[in-house]
């Protein structure tokens, strides 16, 4: 079996349900994009509005600019798709000098109550690889995924290609 990488052949969560979704997840671990924007200290928040839209906010530590460093307060709204678990994200700052834009935004794999796995390819490579793209490994807890739930975690961190690309995120706490 050899692994194409294709973006096209990438496999998502199966019914992927928004509801449980909810609630706060702590990225232990992220495969950063060009341009990388999020350091640590990665919280974000998702919530299904009454109209069934899925929102999210996310803080964590950035360096804007040249070497500013502050924490940075993230709002995203998510639009459906035909598939249940691949999202557009819109994302923009609660202040204007921080990012801005339009992502996709695929879950890959989640079990709701101990991990999940997110992925977004911004820029497709002319074979149909992903030349740019970030993924967050979440956890519903802040010191890292559980002993039970890694094996899984690093198939499918091979599974989207991304496999060796991912550093730990820290959670300090002192944000
Ligand atoms: O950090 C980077 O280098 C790229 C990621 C920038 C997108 C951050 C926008 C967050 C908007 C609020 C939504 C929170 C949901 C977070 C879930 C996964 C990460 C996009």
């Amino acid at each position: 079996w050899a692994q194409d990488c294709l973006v096209s052949n990438i496999t998502v969560k199966q019914d992927f349900d928004r509801m449980r979704y909810q609630g706060t997840w702590y990225a232990v671990a992220k495969k950063d994009p060009v341009g990388l924007f999020l350091l640590d200290n990665i919280v974000a928040s998702f919530k299904v509005e009454e109209d069934g839209t899925m929102t999210a906010t996310a803080l964590g530590r950035v360096i804007i600019l040249n070497n500013w460093e502050m924490c940075a307060n993230m709002f995203g709204t998510f639009e459906d798709t035909e598939d249940p678990a691949k999202f557009k994200m819109k994302y923009w700052g609660a202040a204007a000098y921080l990012q801005t834009g339009y992502d996709d935004h695929w879950i890959i794999d989640t079990d709701y109550d101990n991990y999940a796995i997110h992925y977004s390819c911004r820029e497709l490579d002319v074979d149909g690889t992903c030349l740019d793209g970030y993924s967050f490994i979440f956890s519903r807890y802040p010191d890292g995924l559980r002993p039970e739930d890694q094996r899984n975690v690093t198939e499918k961190k091979q599974d989207i290609c991304f496999l060796g690309k991912y550093r730990r995120v820290a959670h300090t706490g002192k944000m």
